[in-house]
């Protein structure tokens, strides 16, 4: 960031209601950065974010996607159910590039909210699992042009894996020798790694608008209730499976401990959090699911584990340019823990894919 990129130089540029009177920094996220902002003599609160421009290279498209994607979804929901709102610039624009190409925006703050790593509860799966499936049924009908596919090849886990090969040859920051255990199990998953890509080219699985990043904490719970109240973290809505959306969702909801967990025996997929999980998904998108989506939503989770975990582990051999971390070697765990993730995933397949079809004969 250049020296005067400031977040106070940012918020003074927003339409708020009156001048920041506080500015912190609001944790979570591997590559974007939000900050809390107070304002004078208000109750209201804001979240201004910076969205990194290397990974998100153009803003535009970015807040055109959200604009549309926001009107649909407020046409078919209640003005009390919370959504995010963007403020806009003093100027009277939805939001501010840098000079590093950095979009800089500003969001009122959802109260009495709380936003979980990882499900504590089987009811904290069922309802995230029930708000990502609503949201993917209301954009099933959003009309117009196709979203700009804002990171192409985003969820595209053959190309994620022709990325780790590379960095293993380049071995940039000398790291492939403590790591080949990691490499061996990511490169003996390969062959698990096309089955959604191929069934998309073929049109056997329909390509739909998803959320992409639908990860625990990005639903939002009502912090009294439990309630889903908003899905968040817009910036990858475009095109592409349910199944990534189900596959990110079991890769955080089934297991409670963190995704950089290094204790890996503590790294187990709970069957009670699965069955909730699918139970509120299934519930609630049951009805614009096709058989394909329906049969491969066990193996969803598997994939996007494994797609993760080699992500994880490639931006350890290249020195951890993309996810930022906060101790050495943490890319590297949060690899073995997806791997771990995968292999418990795996060990207990039979028994998930026997809860998936009771219930999705019973939600039909
Ligand atoms: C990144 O920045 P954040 O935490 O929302 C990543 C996701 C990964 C996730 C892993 C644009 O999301 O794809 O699943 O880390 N986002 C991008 O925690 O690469
Ligand atoms: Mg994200």
């Amino acid at each position: 960031m250049a020296a005067d990129d400031t977040p106070q130089r940012y918020a003074a540029q927003f339409a708020l209601p009156s001048k920041p009177t506080s500015i912190v920094d609001f944790p979570g996220g591997h590559i974007n950065d939000s900050y809390l902002v107070h304002c004078s003599g208000v109750e209201e609160r804001f979240l201004l974010q910076r969205v990194n421009g290397e990974v998100f290279p153009e803003p535009s498209r970015i807040m055109e996607n959200i604009a549309r994607v926001s009107a649909h979804v407020s046409t078919k929901t209640h003005d009390s159910q919370p959504f995010l709102q963007l403020v806009e610039t003093r100027e009277g624009a939805p939001y501010l590039e840098d000079t590093s190409g950095n979009l800089w925006r500003v969001y009122a703050f959802i109260e009495g909210a709380t936003m979980k790593e990882s499900a504590g509860a089987p009811h904290e799966a069922a309802e995230a699992g029930r708000a990502v499936g609503e949201f993917q049924v209301l954009l099933a009908d959003l009309s117009g042009p196709r979203l700009h596919e804002i990171i192409p090849l985003f969820h595209d886990t053959p190309s994620r894996f022709q990325t780790l090969h590379t960095a293993v040859q380049n071995d940039i920051a000398n790291r492939v020798s403590s790591c080949r255990t990691a490499i061996d199990f990511a490169l003996s998953c390969e062959p698990l790694g096309s089955r959604i890509v191929l069934g998309l080219e073929a049109g056997e699985i329909p390509e739909r608008v998803v959320h992409n990043d639908a990860k625990m904490s990005n639903v939002l719970l009502d912090a009294q209730s439990g309630r889903a109240l908003c899905v968040v973290d817009l910036d990858t809505v475009m095109p592409g499976s349910t199944l990534y959306d189900f596959g990110d969702m079991m890769r955080t909801m089934l297991c409670a401990a963190p995704e950089d967990e290094r204790d890996l025996n503590r790294v187990v997929a709970n069957p009670a959090m699965f069955e909730a999980l699918a139970a509120g998904y299934l519930g609630a998108a049951r009805s614009i699911l096709n058989d394909a989506e329906i049969a491969l939503l066990v193996y969803s989770g598997v994939l996007i584990s494994l797609e993760t975990g080699v992500r994880f582990l490639t931006d350890h051999l290249d020195g951890d340019r993309y996810f930022r971390v906060h101790r050495k070697n943490q890319n590297l765990d949060r690899a073995q823990a997806q791997f771990a993730l995968v292999r418990s995933i795996m060990s207990q397949r039979a028994e998930f894919e026997a809860v998936v079809q009771r219930l999705a004969s019973a939600a039909t």
